[in-house]
């Protein structure tokens, strides 16, 4: 949202002195654009070019004004600017930063879980690093969080503890939003909304909604929205600038929501790894078996942990490869090509018997796989996988309320 002064559209025109704003939601075929000089939120349309065109515009767009009527509030899209970045889920353009929200207790802060969502993050948002939300501090001793500190602050990430609950935290995390457009990311239940709503207590947002459930969830993927945070807002939380910022809340993920790398890029996503993979004998080195491997050569520089994660990553994207390749291989080998005439051939699909079988059961089997996932991520994780409540010694943090 940073750079409005930056002016190309989407189409490549240069924009000389059209109002610009900022789509902060759309809804049936309206979309509420917000315009920073003017202040107002307006009701707009798209022009009727734009949809002709298929032009997408989403939250967080920016885009060029006409017919602005400040009175009653409304205007018209002309043209969309081009993208910064835009986030797949929700569907959410131009983001200037994500914060990963993780309770460090209830529910219990997961190593994996975290890894899973930096990864994410980092591919999605290319050019800014996730910074790292730890809330309920005050449910966590100080060992919790220093723990977390020294896992995560060496890596590289900005590490914020807080808590909704008592308030802990968030001046520093409201110095963190300003002037800038960040999207709340994280597991169900960590306390995303609640943070949100102490930060700004006009959003009124809901508490406690498993928001990766049936119902709500499935809205809550396509549906985005940015919220303004008040200059007054966070004046009170001790931010001295002079300034705005804007915030969105997103449902947790399931385990195949998350986005799998080629295999041989997972590594450069762990910066604790990546530094060593660089001096790898053999570029195409998995850093799982190799000889001549100088992750292996340097394991216990390695918190041990971490370097699972990766290799449970590594694998999944493996497999993941696979499945696609002999998915579309089966495609390849289904379909007859009729009608070769200039180069406009037409592939129709091959429907035998043996065919349709094989396809059934590889349904199956990939149904399978994905339904164990997400078993084994919703009672947070695999049996073997490391969560706070089993790494540190405060046995009375474990019981759940
Ligand atoms: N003890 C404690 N509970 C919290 C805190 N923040 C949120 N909660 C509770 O955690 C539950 C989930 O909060 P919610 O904001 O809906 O989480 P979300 O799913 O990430 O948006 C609610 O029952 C909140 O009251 C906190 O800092 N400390
Ligand atoms: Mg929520
Ligand atoms: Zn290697």
């Amino acid at each position: 949202m940073s750079g409005l002064s930056d002016s190309s559209t989407a189409s490549g025109e240069t924009v000389s002195n059209g109002t610009v704003g900022t789509v902060i939601r759309s809804h049936a075929g309206g979309y509420l654009v917000h315009q920073p000089e003017l202040d107002v939120n307006l009701l707009c349309q798209a022009r009727g070019r734009l949809k002709k065109e298929r032009v997408s515009i989403v939250t967080g767009d920016r885009v060029t004004l006409d017919e602005v009527d400040p009175e009653k509030e409304t205007g018209v899209i002309t043209s969309r600017l081009e993208r910064e970045n835009l986030l797949s889920r929700p569907l959410l353009a131009n983001v200037d930063q994500v914060i990963i929200v993780q309770a460090i207790h209830q529910p219990a802060w997961n190593a994996l879980v975290c890894d899973r969502y930096l990864v994410h993050f980092q591919l999605e948002v290319r050019d800014s690093l996730p910074i790292l939300c730890f809330n309920k501090s005050d449910l966590a001793s100080e060992d919790d969080k220093k723990t977390l500190r020294s896992i995560y602050e060496p890596l590289g990430y900005l590490v914020t503890i807080v808590s909704a609950a008592t308030g802990e935290g968030l001046d520093g995390l409201a110095n963190l939003l300003i002037s800038k457009a960040t999207v709340f990311a994280g597991p169900s239940g960590v306390g995303k909304s609640s943070l949100l709503n102490m930060l700004e207590p006009e959003l009124h947002l809901k508490i406690g909604v498993m928001d990766n459930e049936f119902g709500v969830g499935r809205h809550t993927t396509t549906y985005s929205e940015l919220y303004r945070i008040s200059k007054r807002q966070l004046k009170s939380l001790g931010v001295s600038e002079e300034s705005v910022a804007w915030v969105a809340d997103t449902p947790g993920f399931g385990l195949s929501e998350f986005k799998h790398p080629e295999p041989l890029d997972v590594v450069w996503q762990f910066p604790d790894l990546a530094k060593f993979a660089v001096d790898c004998k053999y570029s195409d080195c998995t850093h799982l078996v190799e000889q001549g491997c100088n992750v292996l050569a340097n394991l216990e520089q390695i918190d041990p942990i971490r370097f699972d994660n990766y290799t449970i990553m590594v694998k999944e994207s493996q497999s993941e490869k696979t499945i696609l390749r002999d998915t579309s291989k089966k495609v390849e080998s289904a379909v007859k090509t009729v009608g070769g005439r200039e180069g406009k051939a037409v592939h129709v699909p091959l429907l035998s018997g043996r065919y349709r079988s094989k396809a059934k059961n590889t349904e199956r089997q990939q149904l399978k796989r994905s339904a164990n996932f997400v078993d084994s991520e919703e009672d947070a994780g695999f049996d073997d996988e490391p969560d706070f409540d089993s790494l540190s010694d405060s046995p009375n943090q474990t019981e759940e309320t």
